[in-house]
């Protein structure tokens, strides 16, 4: 059973990062670009949200994945079409990225009836079965039983595709994501099971709620495949992703894939980040995945700083096309309340 793991992180602060060098030629100039387009895409996507929540365009809940960019663009490009994503309530950037109109998930962190869930569900409840993106779940932990749900679907319908589950580290002190990996592997169920390790569950660090802090060793409870991966680096979450995906493919079932990333935002849009260092946010903003592409790319000569900037004055243009979208569209309807509801006729207190 190949279990590995990374030892020895700190038990203080949020997981150090580590650089390891693979095979970057692995990837083509295309690859290299399209990681460039993503997370420069979910990058100003989600700094455009933030003004905005400023200005009180958006209100509500509202948590910016700035920072964590490379999980989403890394494991995208390692998958299939077909294959089913889930994740926590920070959910702007999957669907972006898969190909969700920017202008649909906007109108949907303004609440409008133009928006992925017609206005109803905000910025935790994006959704779009059109790209296999089945939400944006605000209860903490409860997506990872439903990822295993839609894998298991997945091999009982025959299909080869799986599911990516992402969750954040808080997730993984709910008891949900320990049954949920129980019956996965104990059924080979096609599924990555993805933490995204930012340090810290809002205001508390991984190392205030657990002894064990290196969270990629959790799946040896349950001899599941595991290891952590840098999520600061784009080929690195891509080859672990793809590796996980061959293992899910052929009937081997689930992988535990712990991605040490970081949020450089606070927790969600009022956060004084008591719980956290400048120096230690910018040590972080050093291994930026963006800045990353953006030296490889230029290093390699796939492309200019004049063509890079040129696809960053189209994001640009795309961003202010998703705002006016919003901006433009309606409300919905107060005759629309109470549609689109999950009723059960027959439960006690409806009934009495
Ligand atoms: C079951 C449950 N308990 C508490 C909360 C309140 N809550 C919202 S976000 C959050 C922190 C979760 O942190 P983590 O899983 O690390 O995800 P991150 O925000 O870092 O992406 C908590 C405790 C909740 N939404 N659901
Ligand atoms: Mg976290």
């Amino acid at each position: 059973m190949a279990t590995s793991t990374t030892k020895g992180s700190s038990k203080k602060g949020p997981t150090t990062n580590r650089k390891t060098n693979t095979t970057k030629s692995k990837f083509s100039k295309e690859t290299y670009l399209k990681w460039f387009e993503d997370m420069m895409l979910m990058r100003r996507f989600e700094e455009k949200s933030g003004q905005l929540y400023g200005q009180q365009k958006i209100r509500g809940f509202c948590h910016l994945y700035i920072g964590q960019e490379a999980c989403a663009a890394g494991a995208i490009s390692a998958l299939q079409k077909e294959d089913k994503w889930i994740t926590a309530y920070r959910d702007h950037a999957h669907p972006l990225a898969l190909g969700t109109d920017p202008g649909k998930i906007m109108a949907e962190l303004y609440g409008k009836e133009t928006g992925t869930t017609k206005g109803k569900g905000g910025s935790m409840h994006i959704f779009d079965k059109d790209v296999n993106f089945i939400g944006g779940h605000g209860i903490v932990g409860a997506q990872v039983p439903l990822g295993a749900g839609i894998a298991f679907a997945e091999k009982y319908n025959g299909t080869k595709n799986l599911c990516m589950c992402h969750m954040g580290d808080g997730a993984v002190r709910q008891g949900a994501f320990h049954e949920a990996l129980n019956l996965a592997m104990t059924w080979k169920l096609p599924v990555i099971f993805v933490i995204e390790n930012n340090g810290y569950a809002m205001g508390t660090s991984v190392s205030r709620t657990s002894n064990v802090t290196d969270l990629s060793v959790l799946g040896a409870a349950y001899e599941m495949p595991s290891r952590a991966v840098d999520g600061m680096n784009v080929e690195e979450v891509h080859l672990a992703v793809e590796e996980a995906a061959k293992r899910a493919r052929s009937g081997e079932g689930p992988t535990l894939l712990e991605f040490r990333t970081y949020r450089y935002k606070g927790h969600s849009m009022s956060d004084p980040q008591k719980y956290r260092t400048k120096e230690e946010v910018e040590e972080y903003k050093q291994q930026d995945p963006i800045e990353q592409v953006r030296s490889t790319i230029l290093k390699k000569k796939y492309a200019t700083e004049e063509a890079l900037s040129q696809i960053e004055a189209a994001i640009k243009v795309k961003i202010k096309e998703a705002v006016e979208f919003a901006e433009n569209s309606n409300y919905p309807d107060p005759s629309e309340a109470l549609t689109d509801i999950y009723e059960q006729k027959d439960f006690p207190i409806l009934t009495e």
